[in-house]
């Protein structure tokens, strides 16, 4: 079975935030919707809002689902929602920078391969 890293495009003001990664050295400076992998005996949405407490210090409230699961590397599958902020502001605590994209900004950063597709999705679901 595939592990699962679940991902939150938290949106806020019509706005969606976009995430640099720190790290390992081959995904580095590529953006993604931040998340990360389910740990054993954790539900997914736990996950997601265990990842965004950690990695950006928020408390999410989990929204709809975006697709099913999205391709990763070999043995990996990802699974993202749409998520509005509950409490507390974005601070990268874990990744090189963030970034809130309006509409047309929306493919202006270098998207990792498997989350432009996501971001594809997105817009057509935000309505763009
Ligand atoms: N990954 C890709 N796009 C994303 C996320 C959250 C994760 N939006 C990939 C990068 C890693 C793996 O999934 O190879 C696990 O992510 P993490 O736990 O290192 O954040
Ligand atoms: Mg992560």
């Amino acid at each position: 079975m595939s592990i699962v890293v679940v991902a939150a495009v938290i949106v806020s003001d019509g706005r969606v935030l976009a995430a640099q990664r720190a790290e390992p050295p081959a995904l580095a400076g590529g953006w993604e919707f931040p998340g990360g992998k389910v740990d054993p005996g954790e539900g997914e949405e736990e996950a997601l809002l265990r990842e965004c407490r950690e990695e950006l210090g928020v408390e999410i409230s989990v929204g709809r689902r975006v697709g099913g699961d999205w391709p990763l590397s070999p043995g990996y599958v990802m699974r993202v929602w749409l998520a509005t902020l509950q409490v507390g502001t974005p601070v990268a605590k874990e990744h090189l920078a963030l970034r809130w994209l309006g509409p047309d900004e929306y493919f202006s950063v270098d998207w990792l391969g498997a989350d432009l597709p996501v971001m594809e999705a997105v817009a057509d679901l935000l309505g763009q």
